[in-house]
C-alpha cells in the first residue's frame, strides 16, 4: 500500500534540491534507484539515484536489440546478491535523500536514508556493511568522517568475508540468464500449476509483466483471462506511443502495487504466439479481480478458459464495474437481451436428438419445445485437424448429403445425446434467445432459437459434448452478453479437449461412416430384402419417424439406411404431396404420429422386415423393448387392423387388440357404433349432395377450376395479413433465397406486386414458374421476386386454400380454338361471386357440380346447353340420372347448331375425321 503521508515533491531539477523523501519504486543495481514522489494530477514525477561513494557489481543486461553489435552481458559475480540485498530493503518504502553531487540533470549522487529524515538507516553504509558494494576510492577524502565510516565498514566487511568477499568465490554468484524459454507449452506444463515465488522486473502495462523465477529464467506473461488498456506503439512513428484511455492509470496502478515485489505466480497456459499467461498472487489479493472490479480490465474468452482461480469470480468483479461505470465502462450501457416469456428454468423428457446442438423436449403440459445448447455449434467439415496439412481442402462428399454421416464427428455427437438423454428427464435454463436471421451468401435463413444450458442427471450435457470434442464453443463478440451462463466451463472444457486431442482436436484421421441408403431406392432395396428377410430379427436404430406407421431406420450390422412400414396395419396418415396436390390429413394422424414418436424415436428397435412395397419401403414388424409398435397402435384407437396382417403370428393378438380399442371408442373408433347385423355395402344408386360454399379464384385454358372455401377465408386474410406485416417488417434481400423445385416460398404477384403463397414448378435460369397455393393461379417471374417462405406461414399452418376441380360430366373440347371459346365461356359464368361445389366422383382430382348461390345456375350442364362441351360418360349408378339430363342438354344445343355443333352432329365415331378428337 502507498503511504498516505505527503513526501516531499521531488523537483525536475536537481540543480536546486539537495534533500527530498519519496517512495522507492525499483531498485535499478546495489547501487541505484528510481524514486517516485507525490503525484500532483498526472503520474508521480521519478528521480534516479545512484548511491554516493559506493560502487554494486554490474547487473547482466539483454542485448539491446536497437542497438547493432548490442550482446547479452553476464552479471559481474554478486550483481544479483546486490541488487536483492537493496531491493529487499527498501522496495515500496518511504526514504530521505540527501543529494551529495549531480553534475546534471541525468546524473545525480546521494545518500539515501530509510524513513523520512537522516536518522533512518543509511543505505549506502548498509550496502558496504553487507559486503555488497566496494567505496568508490577516487571520491574519498580523508578528512570526511562518512567516508571514514564507509571506509571501515568495507575492511570489516572483508575481514569477516561477507557478501562479495566470501572465499572462495560460490558458483551462484554469477546467475545463470536464461533471456528466452524455447517451448512455452512444455515450460508452463513443467510447473504443474504449482505457484512460483518470482520478482517482478517490470509492467509493460496493466496486464503484461516481466518477472526473474528462482532459475533466473526472464519471462514475459500476461495475465490470464483479462485485457487492460494498451499502450501500443504507432505505426507510422516507432517513438511514439499511443495508449488507449485508462492504460497509464492502469499501468500505474500495477507497477505501484507489484513492480519488484516478492509474489507468486502460477504459470497456466500459452497463447498462440508462444506468450505466457499467469496470474499473480499477492498477499493482499489478486490483481486480475482486483483489476477487473476498479474498471481498469474486461474478461478475454480467449484466455479466462486457463485462469485457475475461478473464472465466475472474473466474470462477476466484471459485472460489478460495469454497473457501477467504473473507469473504462464509464459509458457502458447494458444491452437489452431480448425477452424470455414464461418459466427459465424447466423439466422435461428429451424425445428427439435434432443435432448435434440441439433437442426437442416435451415438458410437463404435453408441449414439445425445440431446445439449442448455449453457446455450442455442430462439428463442422474444416474443424478436424487433417493429417494431409492444413491446406488439404476438407472433404465435403460427393452425392446425396447427409450430414449426420458425413460431417466428422456428427454421428458421434448425436449417439453420444442419443444414447445418454433419450427418454430421459432434463433441466433446462433458458440463457438467451436468438432472434430469427435471414438466409446470407453462406447461411441459411433459421427461425428464433431458443438456447439454454441442458442438465441430465447433474451434467451439463453442452460442456460433455465440448470435453469430448463433438462440438465446439461458439466465439461470442466480446460485449455479447447472449451466452450460455456456463460460458467459462465450456471454454475451460474445450481447452481440455484440445489439449487431449479429443474429437474435432485429434489429429487422426475422423471416424467414417459409410453407410448405403436404401431409402427410397427401388434397385437396392430389392437387393437387401432377401438378406434382411432371411436375417429374421435384425437390430436397427429408429433415425426418424414420418407417421404414426412410417420411419427411417438406421441398421448398424447392415450399416445401410431404409425406410420402414409397421405391417398389418391401416394407421392414419398426415398431409402429404400426392398425385394431384396435397392431401389433407387423415383424422388421427397427428396422435398417431405422437405415440410413435414418443415410443420410438432414437430408440434401439428389433425389427423383422416381411416385405417390400413398389416404393422400395421395407414393410415388416418393429419391437421396441418388448412391444410390437402395430399393437400399441391398434390398442391406442390409432390404426385398424389390414387384412394383410391375417397371415403373420400376430394376428390373434393384433385382433385382440382392436377389439379392446373399439370396446373403449378410443380415438378412431370415438364415434364407432357396433353393427347389428353385416349389410352387404351395395353400390349406391342415390346421389349424394353436401354443398360447400366457394368463391372460383382461377379457371385454367383446360376448364379446371381452383376454388376457396367461403368458411376459411377469414383464416387465410389473417394469415396473409400476418405473414405480409412480417415481410414488411424484415423485408427479404431481392435475391437472397434460392428456391428449388417443389419447394414452398412467398412469390410478389406480378399485377399487384404484393406477396403471396406459391409453389415452384420449375426452376429456369434467373426465372421461377411459380404456383400461387391459395389461389390457383400461376405466373413466371424473375426468381428475384421469390423468398423464402417464413416458418410459421407454411402449409403446416395453414393448408393450401385453392382446391382444384373439374366439371362432372364435362368433356372439354380438344381443339384448340374449341376450347378457347369454351374457356371464354366458363371464365364468364363464374365471376366474383360465390358458388357452391359438390364432389360426384374422383378421377385425379376431384369432378364436381358448380351452382351458384340460387341454383339458377349449374355450370357443367350450362357448357353443354350452349355447346361449348360434350357429355363425359361415366358408369356410376348414382350418376345416370345426372348424365341422362345433361345428354337432354347437348340434344338441344345440337339441334340449335350451337358452337360445336354449328358444322352439324359430331358424333363420337366420327369425331377424328371432323378433327375434334376424343381420347
Ligand atoms: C547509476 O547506476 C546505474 C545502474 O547501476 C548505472 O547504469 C549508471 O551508469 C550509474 N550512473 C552513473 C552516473 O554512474
Ligand atoms: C545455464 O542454464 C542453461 C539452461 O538453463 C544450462 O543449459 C547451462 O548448462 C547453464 N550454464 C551454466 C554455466 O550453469
Ligand atoms: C484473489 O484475490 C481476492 C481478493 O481480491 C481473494 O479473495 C482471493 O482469495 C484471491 N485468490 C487467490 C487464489 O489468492
Ligand atoms: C411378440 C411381442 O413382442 N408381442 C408384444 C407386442 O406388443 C404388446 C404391447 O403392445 C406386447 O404386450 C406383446 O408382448
Amino acid at each position: 500500500k502507498m503511504s498516505t503521508q505527503q513526501p516531499t515533491p521531488t523537483p525536475t531539477s536537481t540543480a536546486t534540491v539537495k534533500q527530498g523523501r519519496g517512495i522507492v519504486k525499483m531498485v535499478l543495481s546495489g547501487d541505484a534507484i528510481i524514486v517516485r514522489g507525490q503525484p500532483k494530477g498526472g503520474p508521480p514525477p521519478e528521480k534516479q539515484i545512484n548511491l554516493s561513494n559506493i560502487v554494486a557489481p554490474r547487473m547482466g543486461r539483454r542485448a539491446n536489440m536497437n542497438v547493432p553489435d548490442s550482446v547479452d552481458t553476464n552479471d559481474e559475480p554478486f550483481a544479483w546478491h546486490s541488487r536483492e540485498n537493496l531491493r529487499k530493503k527498501c522496495i515500496g518504502k518511504e526514504i530521505y535523500f540527501s543529494i551529495d553531487y549531480a553534475p546534471n540533470n541525468d546524473r545525480c549522487y546521494g545518500t539515501v536514508y530509510l524513513g523520512t529524515d537522516a536518522n533512518g538507516e543509511n543505505l549506502n553504509l548498509m550496502q558496504i556493511k553487507d559486503g555488497m558494494a566496494e567505496v568508490r576510492k577516487v571520491n574519498v577524502r580523508a578528512d570526511n568522517t562518512e567516508h571514514a565510516s564507509l571506509l571501515e565498514a568495507e575492511d570489516q566487511a572483508k575481514a569477516s568475508g561477507i557478501g562479495k568477499w566470501v572465499e572462495p568465490r560460490p558458483d551462484d554468484a554469477v546467475r545463470n540468464i536464461s533471456w528466452t524459454i524455447d517451448n512455452g507449452r512444455n515450460f508452463v506444463d513443467s510447473y504443474r500449476g504449482e505457484p512460483i515465488p518470482v520478482v517482478i522486473e517490470h509492467v509493460r502495462d496493466g496486464c503484461t509483466m516481466r518477472a526473474s523465477l528462482p532459475t533466473h529464467h526472464q519471462i514475459t506473461f500476461i495475465l490470464s483471462g483479462i485485457k487492460t488498456p494498451m499502450i501500443k506503439r504507432d505505426p507510422d512513428d516507432p517513438k511514439k506511443e499511443i495508449a488507449d484511455p485508462y492504460a497509464a492509470e492502469a499501468k500505474f496502478f500495477v507497477e505501484s502495487r507489484l513492480l519488484q515485489r516478492d509474489v507468486k505466480i502460477i504459470l497456466e497456459g500459452v497463447s498462440n504466439q508462444n506468450i505466457l499467461l499467469a496470474t499473480v498472487l499477492h498477499p493482499n489479493g489478486n490483481i486480475t479481480e482486483i483489476l477487473l472490479r476498479e474498471g481498469f480490465a474486461r474478461c478475454v474468452d480467449w484466455s479466462i478458459a486457463s485462469y485457475s482461480q475461478g473464472a465466475e469470480k472474473l466474470r462477476a468483479m466484471e459485472k460489478q464495474a460495469k454497473e457501477r461505470k467504473s473507469r473504462i465502462w464509464k459509458d457502458y450501457v447494458a444491452k437489452v437481451q431480448e425477452t424470455i416469456t414464461g418459466e427459465r428454468e424447466f423439466t422435461g423428457k428429451v424425445i428427439q436428438v435434432v443435432n448435434a446442438d440441439a433437442i426437442a423436449v416435451k415438458t410437463a403440459n404435453g408441449d414439445v419445445r425445440t431446445i439449442h445448447l448455449a453457446s455450442v455449434r455442430p462439428p463442422r467439415f474444416d474443424d478436424v485437424v487433417h493429417t494431409k496439412g492444413k491446406d488439404a481442402p476438407p472433404e465435403a462428399p460427393k452425392g446425396k448429403s447427409r450430414p449426420l454421416y458425413d460431417v466428422p464427428y456428427m454421428f458421434e455427437a448425436r449417439e453420444f445425446m442419443r444414447k445418454k438423454l433419450i427418454g430421459k428427464k432434463v433441466t433446462v435454463t433458458i440463457d438467451y434467445i436468438k432472434p430469427s436471421s435471414a438466409a446470407t451468401d453462406t447461411l441459411g435463413a433459421f427461425p428464433e432459437r431458443t438456447c439454454a444450458t441442458v442438465r441430465s442427471g447433474g451434467i451439463n450435457i453442452a460442456e460433455a459434448l465440448v470435453s469430448k470434442g463433438l462440438v465446439k464453443v461458439v466465439r461470442h463478440r466480446q460485449d455479447d452478453d447472449a451466452r450460455s451462463s456456463r460460458y467459462d466451463d465450456l471454454l475451460a472444457a474445450e481447452q481440455r479437449a484440445v489439449k487431449t486431442c479429443k474429437g474435432v482436436n485429434s489429429k487422426k484421421e475422423p471416424p467414417i461412416h459409410r453407410v448405403a441408403d436404401v431409402s427410397g431406392d427401388v434397385a437396392k432395396a430389392k437387393q437387401f430384402l432377401p438378406f434382411l428377410q432371411r436375417a429374421g430379427k435384425s437390430e436397427a436404430v429408429v433415425e426418424y419417424v414420418f407417421g404414426g406407421s412410417r420411419l427411417k431406420l438406421f441398421l448398424p450390422k447392415e450399416t445401410c439406411l431404409i425406410t420402414f412400414l409397421l405391417a398389418g396395419i391401416d394407421c392414419p396418415r398426415g398431409a402429404r404431396n400426392g398425385a394431384q396436390g396435397v392431401m389433407e390429413a387423415d383424422a388421427y394422424s397427428d396422435e398417431a404420429l405422437a405415440l410413435t414418436k414418443e415410443n420410438c424415436m432414437h430408440r434401439e428397435v428389433s425389427v423383422e422386415v416381411e416385405t417390400i412395397d413398389r416404393a422400395g419401403n421395407f414393410i415388416g414388424w418393429l419391437f421396441v423393448e418388448g412391444v410390437n409398435m402395430s399393437q400399441l397402435l391398434l390398442e391406442n384407437g390409432l390404426s385398424k387392423i389390414h387384412f394383410t396382417a391375417e397371415r403373420s403370428n400376430f394376428y390373434r393378438s393384433l385382433q385382440a387388440a382392436e377389439e379392446k380399442a373399439k370396446t373403449q371408442k378410443i380415438n378412431i373408433w370415438s364415434g364407432y357404433v357396433e353393427p347389428v347385423a353385416q349389410v352387404k355395402t351395395e353400390e349406391p344408386t342415390e346421389r349424394k349432395t353436401n354443398y360447400r360454399s366457394v368463391y372460383v379464384t382461377e379457371v385454367t385454358p383446360q376448364l379446371h377450376l381452383f376454388c376457396q372455401f367461403s368458411d376459411a377465408g377469414s383464416k387465410l386474410d389473417t394469415l396473409m395479413e400476418k405473414m405480409r406485416g412480417c415481410l414488411i417488417a424484415d423485408p427479404p434481400l431481392p435475391g437472397s433465397h434460392q428456391p428449388r423445385r417443389g419447394e414452398f416460398c412467398v412469390a410478389r404477384f406480378t399485377e399487384d406486386d404484393m406477396w403471396y403463397r406459391a409453389r415452384v414448378e420449375k426452376v429456369e435460369k434467373d426465372k421461377l414458374h411459380v404456383h400461387y397455393i391459395d389461389f390457383g393461379n400461376k405466373e413466371i417471374i424473375p426468381s428475384n421476386r421469390v423468398a423464402s417462405l417464413p416458418g410459421e406461414y407454411n402449409t403446416g399452418a395453414l393448408l393450401p386454400q385453392a382446391h382444384e376441380y373439374s366439371l362432372a360430366l364435362v368433356n372439354p373440347p380438344e381443339d384448340p380454338d374449341s376450347l378457347a371459346d369454351a374457356f371464354r365461356a366458363l371464365c364468364g359464368m363464374v365471376g366474383n361471386v360465390q358458388f357452391k361445389v359438390n364432389v360426384e366422383y374422383k378421377d385425379g382430382v376431384d369432378f364436381v357440380t358448380l351452382l351458384n348461390q340460387d341454383e339458377t345456375l349449374n355450370v357443367g350442364k350450362a357448357l353443354i346447353g350452349d355447346g361449348f362441351c360434350t357429355v363425359a360418360k361415366r358408369g356410376e349408378k348414382r350418376l345416370q340420372k345426372m348424365m341422362s339430363e345433361f345428354y337432354a342438354e347437348q340434344n338441344n344445343a345440337k339441334k340449335q347448331h350451337l358452337n360445336l355443333w354449328r358444322y352439324g352432329d359430331i358424333s363420337e365415331d366420327d369425331a377424328s375425321e371432323f378433327g375434334y378428337s376424343k381420347k
